[in-house]
């Protein structure tokens, strides 16, 4: 365990969560005590460091690929997390009244009402909406248990907004943190190609399951394939994330090929599989997580709210010429247009940090650099960036 190192103390959560499963209480308690003590003994986490070529830490980049994530520690300021916070309540200002609205509460148009690519998911409170159901190429092969939720709760809930960029410049500056583009560098190369962004909305004792699952759909039986053909995503998070609210992970599963979760499930006897662990974060935290990693999450029984900033990138071989998986956009052969129509946002959210953090040197992204491209935020570039998520590379 990284010496020092303070995490939220989250017992009572703990506690109120396991009550919501029954007679199964004393078990979950368990797993989820037993879970965050392995996770906390792993070596993968810490502050970002880049060796003296600017590449990052080798002895990170091989804890990594060990473990399929890593947690940087410590990556956004107060600043930057405040204005995610504050950006996040504006937003929810704008969410339609219910699934079927097209109106926020105020009887505007509500946020993503008139978007052509889909925006706002919701699910019942502590529900699992994907899980057993052949969305997302039916990837989320079991059903999480639902627990019944408290009676206040609302019928539904937002737990995922997708394509963020274009409603929060808080989310958009985060995409461009220098850092992590350095990461994203010497993961994918310097060509790196983007995938999506997407936020995870965990309020407590209504944010729904993300049931287990892989991410990558397409090159599974590639010749070539291997750890990283499917890229990865940061998960910046805003309240920390913890045992009961946070994403588990079966560590190294991301080298395994493709998995039979059905069987896991009936190996463990329930969705609590064995060996998984969370992904334990304080606020500002961002974990960098391999999109092959066996994942998902559980419903949020407990008390603290989780909002991941969820944004990936690729190889730019993984996405040229290959055919889309048809998960977060329309399948279509992505070529070098639709790649470089793709990237405009990261040009966009490159000049929005640098307006807002003047004093970081921002990311030179190098496709940019060779073509002389330059790209500027304002008030046009925020009307490009409508449904710019039509174009997502999804493999
Ligand atoms: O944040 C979550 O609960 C789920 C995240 C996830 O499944 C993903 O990023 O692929």
């Amino acid at each position: 365990m990284t010496q020092g190192m303070a995490v939220q103390d989250i017992s009572e959560s703990i506690d109120i969560c396991a009550s919501y499963y029954g007679e199964q209480a004393e078990e979950v308690k368990a797993y989820l005590l037993a879970g965050q003590g392995r996770a906390l003994s792993l070596d993968n986490r810490g502050p970002i460091r880049f060796d003296s070529d600017g590449k990052l830490d080798a002895t990170i980049r091989e804890a990594y690929s060990r473990h399929g994530f890593y947690v940087f520690e410590g990556v956004l300021s107060q600043e930057e997390l405040t204005d995610l916070e504050t950006d996040l309540a504006s937003m929810r200002d704008r969410f339609p009244t219910g699934p079927e609205s097209a109106v926020d509460r105020a009887g505007r148009p509500a946020l993503g009402a008139d978007n052509k690519a889909l925006t706002l998911l919701w699910s019942k409170p502590l529900g699992d909406p994907l899980g057993g159901t052949e969305l997302a190429n039916g990837r989320h092969e079991v059903k999480m248990f639902e627990p019944e939720a408290e009676g206040d709760a609302p019928a539904a809930a937002p737990f995922l907004l997708l394509g963020s960029l274009q409603f929060s410049d808080a989310c958009l500056r985060t995409y461009a943190h220098p850092e992590l583009l350095r990461v994203a560098e010497t993961i994918n190369g310097p060509d790196f190609a983007p995938f999506n962004e997407a936020l995870f909305i965990k309020d407590p004792g209504v944010g729904a399951a993300v049931s287990w699952h892989q991410d990558g759909v397409t090159h599974w039986d590639n010749p070539d394939f291997d750890e990283d053909i499917h890229g990865f995503n940061f998960m910046a998070q805003v309240y920390g994330s913890t045992a009961v609210n946070g994403v588990w992970i079966l560590p190294g599963s991301h080298k395994l090929g493709k998995l039979d979760i059905k069987a896991l499930v009936n190996e463990a006897g329930s969705e609590r599989l064995e060996g998984a662990v969370p992904i334990v974060c304080n606020p500002g935290d961002v974990v960098i997580c391999n999109r092959q990693l066996l994942h998902g999450s559980f419903p949020n029984c407990g008390l603290e709210p989780r909002l991941t900033v969820n944004f990936g990138f690729h190889r730019r071989s993984s996405v040229l010429g290959v055919r889309g998986g048809g998960v977060h956009s329309d399948a279509q052969v992505f070529d070098e247009a639709i790649i470089a129509r793709r990237s405009r946002a990261l040009g966009y959210a490159i000049d929005a940090r640098k307006k807002r953090f003047s004093d970081e040197t921002p990311y030179s992204y190098q496709p940019f650099v060779s073509q002389g491209l330059e790209y500027v935020w304002n008030e046009q570039a925020r009307a490009d960036m409508k449904d710019y998520n039509c174009d997502d590379l999804s493999i």
